[in-house]
């Protein structure tokens, strides 16, 4: 036969390791520009992206050291015809049975986490209306609607409103569901906050929600993922997740200065100043 210069297991572990280098090369490369996401939700989306890449690249070993190891093993060594047959009931049952499988795995998770991330906010929810403009952003907090601290009183609303040289700050307070409620007057925008792991567009005529629960405090780069006009480019924020004292404290100083001294502002009554 004159074929056969190693032995097949140490073929077969070669290409076993090959293949597997490269499977960590790929997961390294996307652990590397992977966000991990602030907010629950985002941490629920990252979970799936990993059992999801995590599966493939199990897939990718297994296929990759197969052909490998048929390359190697059943490659031609002369010009006789290999043996000729049809047809592997065990065998094709299983290359149709085994993805088919798979794929109803990965839709079902799948689903589980949209309908978890989707899920529409709890009554208590605080609620932030983001308003898209050509070129920057307003953020409006009704004081009535502030979220645990809330004031049955309080009245009025504060807002921040950013220009294109200016990049608005979006407050919100850390671990408590916030609401945003997306809306445009002009043009289609994207409300786009990379560690939220998420955008949604901001389409006119239309009030788009979702709702996130931030876990990290700091502030995180955000812009218009939407090509809107000529500034696009200029609609960045910066969402700053603070603890609920700062929130009220903010929200305080902001009414006053908005609303003037007589202004009701929710606070969680500690504030002495
Ligand atoms: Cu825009």
């Amino acid at each position: 036969m004159g074929r056969v210069p190693l032995p097949r297991r140490f073929r077969l572990f070669t290409a076993l390791i090959a293949s597997a280098l490269l499977a960590l090369l790929v997961t390294g490369t996307a652990s590397a520009i992977q966000p991990g996401g602030i907010t629950d939700e985002a941490r629920k989306m990252n979970d799936l992206f990993w059992i999801v890449t995590i599966a493939g690249l199990v897939v990718f070993v297994l296929v990759a050291a197969a052909l490998v190891y048929a390359l190697f093993r059943y490659r031609r060594t002369n010009d006789e015809l290999p043996p000729q047959f049809h047809g592997g009931g065990a065998i094709e049952m299983a290359m149709v049975g085994v993805p088919v499988l798979i794929v109803i795995g990965l839709f079902t998770i799948s689903m589980i986490t949209l309908v978890e991330i989707d899920d529409p906010a709890e009554d208590d929810a605080l609620t932030i209306e983001v308003t898209g403009f050509q070129f920057s952003w307003q953020f409006a907090y009704d004081l009535s609607d502030l979220g645990t601290n809330t004031d049955p009183n309080a009245e009025g609303t504060i807002a921040v409103i950013g220009t294109p040289a200016n990049d608005p700050v979006l407050y919100m307070p850390v671990d408590e569901p916030v609401e945003f409620k997306l809306i445009s007057n002009d043009v289609i925008h994207s409300f786009y906050v990379r560690d939220f792991l998420y955008k949604l567009d901001l389409i006119p005529g239309r009030e788009n929600k979702f709702t996130v629960t931030a876990r990290e405090l700091g502030d995180f780069q955000a812009q218009c993922a939407e090509l809107c006009g000529t500034d696009h480019a200029l609609m960045r924020f910066v969402v700053r997740v603070v603890e609920r004292d700062e929130f009220d404290a903010w929200v305080a100083d902001e009414a006053a200065r908005q609303l003037g001294e007589g202004a009701r502002v929710s606070t969680s009554g500690t504030q002495g100043d």
